[in-house]
Protein backbone atom coordinates (compact mmCIF):
# COMPACT_ATOMS: atom_id res chain seq x y z
CA UNK A 1 0.00 0.00 0.00
CA UNK A 2 1.66 3.20 -1.04
CA UNK A 3 1.91 5.67 1.21
CA UNK A 4 3.21 9.61 1.58
CA UNK A 5 5.40 10.66 4.69
CA UNK A 6 5.77 14.67 5.11
CA UNK A 7 8.82 15.99 6.66
CA UNK A 8 11.52 18.93 6.50
CA UNK A 9 14.37 17.73 4.66
CA UNK A 10 14.31 13.88 2.55
CA UNK A 11 18.11 12.33 2.91
CA UNK A 12 18.77 10.13 0.33
CA UNK A 13 21.51 7.66 1.36
CA UNK A 14 23.05 6.24 4.79
CA UNK A 15 26.90 6.59 4.06
CA UNK A 16 28.86 9.00 5.80
CA UNK A 17 27.53 11.94 4.60
CA UNK A 18 23.63 11.41 4.38
CA UNK A 19 24.51 9.67 8.46
CA UNK A 20 25.87 12.62 9.49
CA UNK A 21 23.46 15.30 7.34
CA UNK A 22 20.74 12.98 9.33
CA UNK A 23 22.93 13.25 12.89
CA UNK A 24 23.28 17.57 13.07
CA UNK A 25 19.96 18.23 11.51
CA UNK A 26 18.28 16.10 14.06
CA UNK A 27 20.80 18.42 16.41
CA UNK A 28 18.92 21.14 14.97
CA UNK A 29 15.82 19.72 15.67
CA UNK A 30 14.46 19.32 12.37
CA UNK A 31 12.39 16.83 10.85
CA UNK A 32 14.13 13.94 8.07
CA UNK A 33 13.58 11.09 6.83
CA UNK A 34 16.68 8.96 5.12
CA UNK A 35 16.48 6.29 2.86
CA UNK A 36 18.98 3.64 2.39
CA UNK A 37 18.39 1.19 -0.87
CA UNK A 38 21.18 -1.16 0.61
CA UNK A 39 20.35 -3.55 4.61
CA UNK A 40 21.72 -1.84 8.05
CA UNK A 41 24.45 -5.21 7.46
CA UNK A 42 25.44 -4.23 3.86
CA UNK A 43 26.34 -0.02 4.71
CA UNK A 44 27.89 -1.17 8.53
CA UNK A 45 30.24 -3.94 6.69
CA UNK A 46 31.10 -1.73 3.49
CA UNK A 47 35.31 -1.67 3.99
CA UNK A 48 36.54 1.98 2.39
CA UNK A 49 38.15 5.06 4.13
CA UNK A 50 40.28 5.15 6.95
CA UNK A 51 41.97 8.29 7.92
CA UNK A 52 39.84 11.33 9.81
CA UNK A 53 41.14 14.80 9.20
CA UNK A 54 41.50 17.13 12.33
CA UNK A 55 38.37 18.59 11.86
CA UNK A 56 35.95 15.24 10.98
CA UNK A 57 37.24 13.88 14.31
CA UNK A 58 36.44 16.78 16.37
CA UNK A 59 32.91 17.08 14.81
CA UNK A 60 32.56 13.41 15.93
CA UNK A 61 33.59 14.88 19.08
CA UNK A 62 31.62 17.70 19.86
CA UNK A 63 28.52 16.22 18.88
CA UNK A 64 28.29 13.63 20.78
CA UNK A 65 29.44 10.21 18.54
CA UNK A 66 33.23 10.15 19.07
CA UNK A 67 33.40 7.97 22.30
CA UNK A 68 33.67 4.94 20.87
CA UNK A 69 36.41 6.76 17.97
CA UNK A 70 38.06 8.08 21.67
CA UNK A 71 39.04 4.93 22.64
CA UNK A 72 39.60 2.77 19.79
CA UNK A 73 40.75 5.26 16.83
CA UNK A 74 44.06 5.37 16.78
CA UNK A 75 45.81 9.31 16.96
CA UNK A 76 48.37 9.53 13.90
CA UNK A 77 50.86 12.86 14.30
CA UNK A 78 52.72 12.06 10.67
CA UNK A 79 52.57 10.12 7.47
CA UNK A 80 55.79 8.95 5.58
CA UNK A 81 56.30 9.37 2.10
CA UNK A 82 59.34 7.00 0.48
CA UNK A 83 60.86 6.88 -2.92
CA UNK A 84 63.60 4.29 -3.27
CA UNK A 85 65.81 5.43 -0.66
CA UNK A 86 64.37 8.72 0.02
CA UNK A 87 62.02 9.71 3.26
CA UNK A 88 59.98 12.35 3.84
CA UNK A 89 58.30 12.57 7.50
CA UNK A 90 55.19 15.05 7.77
CA UNK A 91 54.69 15.67 11.21
CA UNK A 92 51.30 17.28 11.20
CA UNK A 93 51.65 18.94 14.91
CA UNK A 94 54.81 20.32 13.89
CA UNK A 95 53.36 21.60 10.98
CA UNK A 96 50.05 22.64 11.78
CA UNK A 97 50.05 24.15 15.18
CA UNK A 98 48.91 21.01 17.14
CA UNK A 99 46.91 18.93 14.50
CA UNK A 100 46.36 15.32 13.88
CA UNK A 101 44.58 13.08 12.03
CA UNK A 102 42.57 9.75 13.30
CA UNK A 103 42.95 6.33 11.98
CA UNK A 104 39.04 5.05 12.85
CA UNK A 105 37.67 2.58 9.38
CA UNK A 106 34.71 4.56 8.09
CA UNK A 107 32.16 2.09 8.35
CA UNK A 108 32.69 1.93 12.18
CA UNK A 109 32.08 5.87 12.03
CA UNK A 110 28.57 4.42 10.18
CA UNK A 111 28.19 2.39 12.75
CA UNK A 112 28.52 4.66 15.21
CA UNK A 113 26.58 7.10 13.29
CA UNK A 114 23.43 5.04 12.75
CA UNK A 115 23.40 3.64 16.36
CA UNK A 116 23.13 7.15 17.55
CA UNK A 117 19.99 8.23 15.43
CA UNK A 118 18.18 4.58 16.28
CA UNK A 119 18.89 5.28 19.84
CA UNK A 120 16.54 8.64 19.53
CA UNK A 121 13.73 6.32 18.46
CA UNK A 122 13.80 7.80 14.83
CA UNK A 123 14.26 5.77 12.27
CA UNK A 124 16.17 5.20 8.97
CA UNK A 125 14.56 3.64 5.94
CA UNK A 126 16.89 0.86 5.27
CA UNK A 127 16.24 -1.37 1.62
CA UNK A 128 14.20 1.95 0.90
CA UNK A 129 16.22 2.97 -2.88
CA UNK A 130 15.10 6.35 -4.27
CA UNK A 131 13.50 6.15 -7.79
CA UNK A 132 12.81 9.58 -8.44
CA UNK A 133 13.12 13.39 -7.53
CA UNK A 134 11.04 16.47 -7.87
CA UNK A 135 13.13 19.32 -7.25
CA UNK A 136 10.63 21.84 -7.35
CA UNK A 137 8.54 24.24 -4.88
CA UNK A 138 7.08 21.37 -4.03
CA UNK A 139 9.91 18.14 -3.54
CA UNK A 140 9.18 14.78 -3.51
CA UNK A 141 11.05 11.81 -3.79
CA UNK A 142 9.30 8.59 -4.92
CA UNK A 143 11.08 5.27 -3.46
CA UNK A 144 10.52 1.72 -3.54
CA UNK A 145 10.94 -0.40 -0.58
CA UNK A 146 11.84 -4.15 -0.21
CA UNK A 147 9.04 -5.50 -0.92
CA UNK A 148 8.53 -3.65 -4.66
CA UNK A 149 5.79 -1.20 -3.15
CA UNK A 150 6.16 2.84 -4.09
CA UNK A 151 6.08 5.36 -1.57
CA UNK A 152 6.58 9.13 -1.91
CA UNK A 153 8.05 11.75 0.84
CA UNK A 154 7.27 15.10 0.56
CA UNK A 155 9.75 17.75 1.90
CA UNK A 156 11.07 21.13 2.13
CA UNK A 157 14.45 20.30 0.73
CA UNK A 158 16.57 17.31 -0.05
CA UNK A 159 20.30 16.20 0.97
CA UNK A 160 21.23 13.83 -2.04
CA UNK A 161 23.80 12.07 -0.37
CA UNK A 162 23.49 9.23 -2.40
CA UNK A 163 27.32 8.11 -3.80
CA UNK A 164 28.41 8.26 -7.07
CA UNK A 165 26.11 5.79 -8.71
CA UNK A 166 23.31 7.30 -7.28
CA UNK A 167 19.83 9.01 -8.28
CA UNK A 168 20.15 12.27 -6.96
CA UNK A 169 22.74 13.76 -9.18
CA UNK A 170 21.10 11.70 -12.66
CA UNK A 171 18.11 13.75 -11.50
CA UNK A 172 19.63 17.22 -12.20
CA UNK A 173 18.81 18.03 -16.39
CA UNK A 174 22.59 17.54 -18.36
CA UNK A 175 22.24 20.59 -19.59
CA UNK A 176 22.32 22.27 -16.18
CA UNK A 177 25.76 20.26 -14.73
CA UNK A 178 29.22 21.12 -15.80
CA UNK A 179 31.17 17.95 -14.96
CA UNK A 180 35.01 17.44 -14.55
CA UNK A 181 36.74 14.34 -14.86
CA UNK A 182 40.18 12.48 -15.30
CA UNK A 183 40.27 8.72 -14.90
CA UNK A 184 43.55 7.44 -13.71
CA UNK A 185 44.87 4.72 -15.78
CA UNK A 186 45.58 2.31 -12.66
CA UNK A 187 43.82 1.43 -9.32
CA UNK A 188 44.19 0.21 -6.01
CA UNK A 189 44.41 -3.45 -4.81
CA UNK A 190 43.77 -3.24 -1.00
CA UNK A 191 44.17 -5.91 1.61
CA UNK A 192 42.86 -6.05 5.37
CA UNK A 193 44.90 -9.04 7.44
CA UNK A 194 44.50 -9.55 10.91
CA UNK A 195 48.45 -9.06 11.58
CA UNK A 196 49.79 -6.18 13.84
CA UNK A 197 50.69 -3.32 11.29
CA UNK A 198 53.60 -1.87 10.17
CA UNK A 199 52.72 2.03 12.53
CA UNK A 200 52.75 4.64 10.59
CA UNK A 201 50.58 5.60 7.23
CA UNK A 202 53.86 5.00 4.88
CA UNK A 203 53.17 5.96 0.87
CA UNK A 204 55.82 4.35 -1.45
CA UNK A 205 56.38 5.22 -5.04
CA UNK A 206 58.68 2.71 -6.61
CA UNK A 207 59.26 1.97 -10.27
CA UNK A 208 57.21 -1.19 -10.03
CA UNK A 209 54.37 0.81 -8.83
CA UNK A 210 52.93 2.91 -5.46
CA UNK A 211 52.54 1.04 -2.18
CA UNK A 212 50.38 2.26 1.34
CA UNK A 213 50.92 0.78 4.43
CA UNK A 214 48.10 1.67 6.68
CA UNK A 215 45.98 0.09 9.57
CA UNK A 216 42.84 0.09 11.75
CA UNK A 217 43.58 -0.83 15.42
CA UNK A 218 47.25 -2.86 16.58
CA UNK A 219 46.13 -5.98 15.06
CA UNK A 220 44.66 -5.07 11.84
CA UNK A 221 46.65 -3.87 8.84
CA UNK A 222 45.02 -2.08 5.63
CA UNK A 223 47.30 -2.53 3.08
CA UNK A 224 47.07 -1.41 -0.65
CA UNK A 225 49.49 -1.52 -4.40
CA UNK A 226 48.93 0.18 -7.40
CA UNK A 227 47.45 -1.89 -9.91
CA UNK A 228 46.27 -2.23 -13.85
CA UNK A 229 42.87 -1.77 -14.57
CA UNK A 230 42.70 -4.99 -15.76
CA UNK A 231 43.46 -6.83 -12.49
CA UNK A 232 41.16 -9.45 -11.35
CA UNK A 233 41.33 -10.36 -7.70
CA UNK A 234 41.47 -14.06 -8.47
CA UNK A 235 44.92 -13.46 -9.96
CA UNK A 236 46.40 -12.24 -6.55
CA UNK A 237 46.61 -14.73 -4.31
CA UNK A 238 47.56 -13.48 -0.60
CA UNK A 239 51.15 -15.00 -1.06
CA UNK A 240 51.76 -12.95 -4.51
CA UNK A 241 49.86 -10.15 -3.10
CA UNK A 242 52.07 -9.99 0.12
CA UNK A 243 55.61 -10.35 -2.28
CA UNK A 244 54.48 -7.65 -4.53
CA UNK A 245 54.00 -5.36 -1.13
CA UNK A 246 57.61 -5.53 -0.10
CA UNK A 247 59.12 -5.32 -3.06
CA UNK A 248 57.96 -1.79 -3.38
CA UNK A 249 58.95 -0.72 0.19
CA UNK A 250 62.15 0.54 1.12
CA UNK A 251 63.82 -2.88 2.39
CA UNK A 252 63.62 -1.01 6.56
CA UNK A 253 59.67 -1.10 6.01
CA UNK A 254 59.38 -4.16 3.84
CA UNK A 255 60.80 -6.41 6.50
CA UNK A 256 58.45 -5.13 9.16
CA UNK A 257 55.61 -6.35 7.26
CA UNK A 258 53.45 -9.06 9.07
CA UNK A 259 51.67 -10.80 6.82
CA UNK A 260 48.84 -13.33 6.95
CA UNK A 261 45.52 -14.31 5.26
CA UNK A 262 43.76 -11.62 3.80
CA UNK A 263 40.16 -10.53 5.83
CA UNK A 264 39.29 -8.64 2.82
CA UNK A 265 40.98 -8.10 -0.54
CA UNK A 266 39.06 -5.66 -3.40
CA UNK A 267 40.11 -2.98 -6.36
CA UNK A 268 39.18 0.20 -6.55
CA UNK A 269 39.71 2.76 -9.34
CA UNK A 270 40.94 6.09 -8.86
CA UNK A 271 38.91 8.92 -10.78
CA UNK A 272 39.10 12.81 -9.85
CA UNK A 273 35.17 13.88 -10.27
CA UNK A 274 33.46 16.94 -9.57
CA UNK A 275 29.90 17.69 -10.52
CA UNK A 276 28.71 21.86 -10.41
CA UNK A 277 26.62 23.36 -9.24
CA UNK A 278 26.17 21.13 -6.20
CA UNK A 279 22.50 22.68 -6.02
CA UNK A 280 19.40 22.07 -8.71
CA UNK A 281 16.02 23.62 -7.05
CA UNK A 282 15.47 22.63 -3.41
CA UNK A 283 18.07 19.72 -3.72
CA UNK A 284 21.80 19.81 -2.70
CA UNK A 285 24.33 17.51 -3.54
CA UNK A 286 26.83 16.52 -0.82
CA UNK A 287 29.52 13.52 -0.89
CA UNK A 288 30.46 11.53 -3.47
CA UNK A 289 27.15 12.72 -5.25
CA UNK A 290 28.72 15.00 -5.83
CA UNK A 291 32.52 14.86 -6.41
CA UNK A 292 35.34 11.87 -6.16
CA UNK A 293 38.95 12.19 -5.24
CA UNK A 294 41.88 9.14 -5.93
CA UNK A 295 41.77 7.72 -2.67
CA UNK A 296 45.78 8.67 -2.14
CA UNK A 297 45.01 11.97 -0.24
CA UNK A 298 42.78 10.47 2.08
CA UNK A 299 40.03 13.41 1.32
CA UNK A 300 36.81 11.14 0.03
CA UNK A 301 35.37 10.44 3.40
CA UNK A 302 36.05 13.83 4.64
CA UNK A 303 34.82 16.02 1.91
CA UNK A 304 31.53 13.89 2.83
CA UNK A 305 31.64 15.38 6.50
CA UNK A 306 32.88 19.50 5.39
CA UNK A 307 30.10 18.99 2.72
CA UNK A 308 27.19 17.99 5.31
CA UNK A 309 28.67 20.40 7.79
CA UNK A 310 28.32 23.34 5.54
CA UNK A 311 24.35 22.44 4.35
CA UNK A 312 23.38 21.47 7.86
CA UNK A 313 24.26 25.10 9.21
CA UNK A 314 22.38 25.85 5.84
CA UNK A 315 19.41 24.79 6.63
CA UNK A 316 19.16 25.29 10.48
CA UNK A 317 19.36 28.89 9.13
CA UNK A 318 16.78 28.54 6.83
CA UNK A 319 14.64 26.96 9.49
CA UNK A 320 15.31 28.91 12.13
CA UNK A 321 14.87 32.68 11.36
CA UNK A 322 14.45 32.80 7.10
CA UNK A 323 17.72 33.54 6.99
CA UNK A 324 18.92 31.87 3.34
CA UNK A 325 22.56 33.08 3.12
CA UNK A 326 24.39 29.62 3.90
CA UNK A 327 21.54 28.26 1.22
CA UNK A 328 22.60 30.47 -1.19
CA UNK A 329 26.28 30.16 -0.58
CA UNK A 330 26.41 26.67 -0.29
CA UNK A 331 27.78 25.37 -3.71
CA UNK A 332 30.06 27.73 -3.86
CA UNK A 333 31.52 27.10 -0.50
CA UNK A 334 31.88 23.40 -0.85
CA UNK A 335 32.78 23.71 -4.04
CA UNK A 336 36.46 25.80 -2.59
CA UNK A 337 37.07 22.99 0.10
CA UNK A 338 36.10 20.03 -2.84
CA UNK A 339 38.73 21.57 -5.28
CA UNK A 340 41.15 22.16 -2.51
CA UNK A 341 40.88 18.44 -2.16
CA UNK A 342 40.99 17.01 -5.99
CA UNK A 343 44.14 19.72 -6.27
CA UNK A 344 45.72 18.05 -3.46
CA UNK A 345 44.66 14.35 -4.13
CA UNK A 346 45.58 15.01 -7.96
CA UNK A 347 48.93 16.13 -7.10
CA UNK A 348 49.81 13.79 -5.01
CA UNK A 349 48.65 10.98 -7.08
CA UNK A 350 50.57 11.90 -9.95
CA UNK A 351 53.64 12.42 -7.63
CA UNK A 352 53.07 8.84 -6.06
CA UNK A 353 52.15 6.88 -9.06
CA UNK A 354 54.05 5.56 -11.83
CA UNK A 355 52.00 6.58 -15.12
CA UNK A 356 52.40 4.89 -18.51
CA UNK A 357 54.05 8.03 -19.85
CA UNK A 358 56.28 8.59 -17.41
CA UNK A 359 59.27 9.05 -19.10
CA UNK A 360 63.29 9.64 -17.68
CA UNK A 361 62.40 13.71 -17.26
CA UNK A 362 58.70 12.98 -15.72
CA UNK A 363 60.46 10.87 -13.04
CA UNK A 364 63.45 13.23 -12.15
CA UNK A 365 61.00 15.81 -11.80
CA UNK A 366 59.41 13.84 -9.06
CA UNK A 367 62.49 13.23 -7.56
CA UNK A 368 63.11 16.53 -7.46
CA UNK A 369 59.57 16.73 -5.99
CA UNK A 370 60.86 14.83 -2.74
CA UNK A 371 64.16 16.39 -2.52
CA UNK A 372 62.05 19.73 -1.83
CA UNK A 373 59.41 18.28 0.16
CA UNK A 374 63.02 16.64 1.93
CA UNK A 375 64.62 20.27 2.37
CA UNK A 376 61.88 22.73 2.79
CA UNK A 377 59.68 22.83 5.93
CA UNK A 378 57.44 25.24 3.84
CA UNK A 379 56.99 22.51 1.32
CA UNK A 380 55.97 20.02 3.83
CA UNK A 381 53.40 22.56 5.60
CA UNK A 382 51.96 22.41 2.66
CA UNK A 383 50.88 18.52 2.42
CA UNK A 384 50.40 18.45 6.35
CA UNK A 385 48.03 21.19 6.62
CA UNK A 386 45.94 19.76 3.55
CA UNK A 387 46.30 16.30 4.41
CA UNK A 388 45.54 17.18 8.17
CA UNK A 389 42.49 19.00 7.05
CA UNK A 390 41.72 22.59 6.03
CA UNK A 391 40.09 24.55 8.20
CA UNK A 392 35.58 25.39 7.67
CA UNK A 393 34.75 28.34 6.36
CA UNK A 394 32.62 30.58 8.82
P1 LIG B 1 28.60 6.55 -0.08
O1 LIG B 1 28.74 5.97 -1.45
O2 LIG B 1 29.47 6.06 1.02
O3 LIG B 1 27.11 6.36 0.45
C1 LIG B 1 26.01 6.55 -0.42
C2 LIG B 1 24.87 5.69 0.13
O4 LIG B 1 23.71 5.92 -0.68
C3 LIG B 1 25.18 4.21 0.05
O5 LIG B 1 24.91 3.60 1.29
C4 LIG B 1 24.22 3.69 -1.03
O6 LIG B 1 23.77 2.37 -0.76
C5 LIG B 1 23.08 4.68 -0.93
N1 LIG B 1 22.29 4.83 -2.15
C6 LIG B 1 22.74 4.85 -3.43
N2 LIG B 1 21.69 5.03 -4.28
C7 LIG B 1 20.57 5.14 -3.51
C8 LIG B 1 19.18 5.33 -3.79
N3 LIG B 1 18.75 5.46 -5.04
N4 LIG B 1 18.31 5.40 -2.76
C9 LIG B 1 18.74 5.29 -1.47
N5 LIG B 1 20.04 5.09 -1.13
C10 LIG B 1 20.93 5.01 -2.15
N6 LIG B 1 37.95 7.51 0.74
C11 LIG B 1 39.04 7.74 1.52
O7 LIG B 1 39.17 8.84 2.07
N7 LIG B 1 39.99 6.76 1.69
C12 LIG B 1 39.86 5.50 1.12
O8 LIG B 1 40.71 4.64 1.28
C13 LIG B 1 38.73 5.22 0.33
N8 LIG B 1 38.55 3.97 -0.24
C14 LIG B 1 37.43 3.74 -1.01
C15 LIG B 1 37.19 2.48 -1.61
C16 LIG B 1 36.06 2.25 -2.40
C17 LIG B 1 35.83 0.88 -3.04
C18 LIG B 1 35.14 3.30 -2.64
C19 LIG B 1 33.95 3.09 -3.55
C20 LIG B 1 35.36 4.55 -2.06
C21 LIG B 1 36.49 4.78 -1.22
N9 LIG B 1 36.72 6.02 -0.60
C22 LIG B 1 37.80 6.27 0.17
C23 LIG B 1 35.80 7.07 -0.76
C24 LIG B 1 34.64 6.83 0.20
O9 LIG B 1 35.13 6.74 1.50
C25 LIG B 1 33.65 7.94 -0.02
O10 LIG B 1 34.27 9.20 -0.11
C26 LIG B 1 32.58 7.98 1.04
O11 LIG B 1 31.97 6.73 1.11
C27 LIG B 1 31.59 9.09 0.64
O12 LIG B 1 30.48 8.96 1.44
P2 LIG B 1 29.01 9.26 0.85
O13 LIG B 1 29.05 10.52 0.08
O14 LIG B 1 28.09 9.11 1.98
O15 LIG B 1 28.76 8.12 -0.27
C1 LIG C 1 43.25 3.53 4.66
O1 LIG C 1 43.73 3.30 5.78
O2 LIG C 1 42.30 2.87 4.16
C2 LIG C 1 43.82 4.67 3.84
C3 LIG C 1 44.81 5.48 4.38
C4 LIG C 1 45.31 6.53 3.62
C5 LIG C 1 44.81 6.74 2.34
C6 LIG C 1 43.81 5.93 1.80
C7 LIG C 1 43.31 4.88 2.56
O3 LIG C 1 45.30 7.76 1.58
Amino acid sequence: MSETIRTQVAIIGAGPAGLMLAHLLQRSGIELVILESRSRDYVESRVRAGVLEHGTSELLRETGVGERMRREGLVHRGIALRFNDRSVRIDFPDLTDGKTVTVYGQQEVVKDLIAARLATGAPILFECAAVAIDAGDEPSVRYRDAGGAEHVVRADFIGGCDGFHGVSRHSIPKETLKIFERAYPFGWLGIMSETPPVGDVIYARHERGFALASLRNPNLSRYYIQCGLDTEIADWPDDRFWDELKRRFPDDIGRKIVTGPSIEKSIAPLRSFVAEPLRYGRLFLAGDAAHIVPPTGAKGLNLAISDVFYLQRALAAHFANGDDRYLERYSDMALRRVWAAERFSWWLTKLLHVFPDDDAFETRIKLSEFDHLHRSKHARAMVAEQYAGLPFED
